[in-house]
């Protein structure tokens, strides 16, 4: 098989990247180890900047977001008993932010691309990426007991943390950063109708809590865990009893319980690699960087990093110009590394510490005190929440 640019991974990132490269005239072969029904059933995001919203509506995908998005102008924070209102389209100047799920995202795009009868390979094995440093990279792999081949002109590494790509790139190539928290997120999916019309963020002295939602019928609820907890010994009411403690008096009062739909724990990372380009191959989302959920940008970090890449490989197709491609790696990391700074220190604001300490819980204290009560402080966290312009760095 011969295409021009073979993606590794259906994830958001490897089908947003292909559905803008068709728009283009690119081709592009998808394999995926998982199936799709597999794919679809991971719950993740839940939170679309305005940048990642429009590149929706480029790729031409937009129509059911628009329709069945839930578009937040603010969230809440609670802290010491205390709710604070970030009133992000006041304090940004008008910008928003769509809660619509990642698994609607991606189920829209696995859509368009069988609608456009574009090749996805799901259920792969033994993925295997060769020769990316070369004029003629290829990918191997195994399906149905049989071994394939894609010659190709470039490799998109879209797939995810734990992939093939980045594990393929010599050690002496790369450089990794990475920070591991000592704690998880428990995420509970019901279909109760969430217990705000925001989303609230919770720094409770029992620990983190988040309350956000799907739609008006669904609610996903997050609580942060030790990493010694299993899912297993989550009982629904144990979660339930546990959100309630980390909720105030109004709070308690709304909250609508039921049965869980979906129950796990995702561990708390901050992670990047350097560079993102490697000869022919490109490392694209999750595949590239990690971030703690605490600020909702993991997904939104994926959208931006392919619509640079997109953007290089049509200026490499069609004006035969290696700009695009030779700045891809500088261009992805100056705001990925914005992403991870926010992330990181919006993770530090809103959890308690297992080491923490009478002068890191004071620290914090004033720390939340002055945000809160500052519009200069208030605005910092809405302008990162609702995504950086694409062009801030050349602003
Ligand atoms: P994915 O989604 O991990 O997809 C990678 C795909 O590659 C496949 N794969 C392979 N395929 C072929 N061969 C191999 N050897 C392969 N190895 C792996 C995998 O099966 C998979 O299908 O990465 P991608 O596309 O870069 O997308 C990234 C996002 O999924 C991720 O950043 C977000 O979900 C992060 N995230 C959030 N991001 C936001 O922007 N807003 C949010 O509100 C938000 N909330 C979250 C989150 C992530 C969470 N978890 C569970 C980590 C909340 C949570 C709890
Ligand atoms: C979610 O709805 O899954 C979600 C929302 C906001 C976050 C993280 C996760 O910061």
């Amino acid at each position: 098989m011969r295409t021009q640019v073979a993606i590794i991974g259906a994830g958001p990132s490897g089908l947003l990247l292909g559905q803008l490269l068709h728009k283009a005239g690119i081709d592009a072969i998808i394999v995926e180890r998982q199936s799709g029904d597999y794919v679809l059933s991971r719950i993740r995001a839940g939170v679309l900047e305005q940048v990642c919203i429009d590149l929706l509506d480029e790729a031409g995908v937009g129509e059911r977001m628009h329709q069945e998005g839930l578009l937040h102008t603010g969230f809440e924070m609670l802290y010491g008993g205390q709710r604070h209102r970030i009133d992000m389209n006041h304090l940004t100047g008008g910008k928003n932010v769509m809660v619509y799920g990642q698994t609607e995202l991606t189920r829209d795009l696995m859509d368009a691309r069988t609608k456009a009868g574009l090749p996805t390979v799901y259920e792969v094995s033994d993925v295997a990426v060769h020769d990316f440093d070369s004029q003629k990279p290829r990918v191997t792999y195994q399906k149905d007991g049989q071994s394939h081949e894609i010659e190709c002109d470039f490799i998109a590494g879209c797939d995810g943390f734990h992939g093939v790509c980045r594990a393929s790139i010599p050690r002496s190539s790369i450089t990794e950063f990475e920070k591991v928290y000592p704690f998880g997120w428990l995420g509970l999916l019901s279909d109760t109708p969430p217990v705000h019309d925001e989303l609230i963020y919770v720094n409770s002295p029992r620990g983190f809590a988040l309350c956000s939602q799907r739609s008006q019928t669904r609610s996903r609820y997050y609580l942060q865990v030790p990493l010694t907890d299993k899912v297993d010994e989550w009982t629904d009411d144990a979660f339930w009893q546990e959100l309630r403690l980390r909720l105030d008096a109004p709070g308690r009062e709304q909250l609508v319980t039921g049965p869980s739909i979906e129950k796990s724990i995702a561990p708390l990372r901050s992670f990047v690699t350097e560079p993102m380009r490697f000869g022919r191959m490109f490392l694209a989302g999750d595949a590239a960087h990690i971030v703690p959920p605490t600020g909702a940008k993991g997904l939104n970090l994926a959208a931006t990093d392919v619509k640079y890449l997109s953007s290089a490989l049509i200026e490499y197709y069609q004006e035969k110009s290696n700009a695009g491609i030779d700045s891809y790696s500088v261009r992805c990391l100056k705001r990925i590394w914005k992403g991870e700074r926010f992330s990181w220190w919006f993770t530090q604001l809103m959890h308690r510490f297992p080491d923490q300490g009478a002068m890191a819980s004071r620290l914090q204290e004033a720390e939340l005190d002055y945000l809160l009560n500052s519009e200069a402080g208030s605005r910092t966290i809405a302008e990162n929440y609702v995504g950086l312009p694409l062009d801030f760095d050349l602003s």
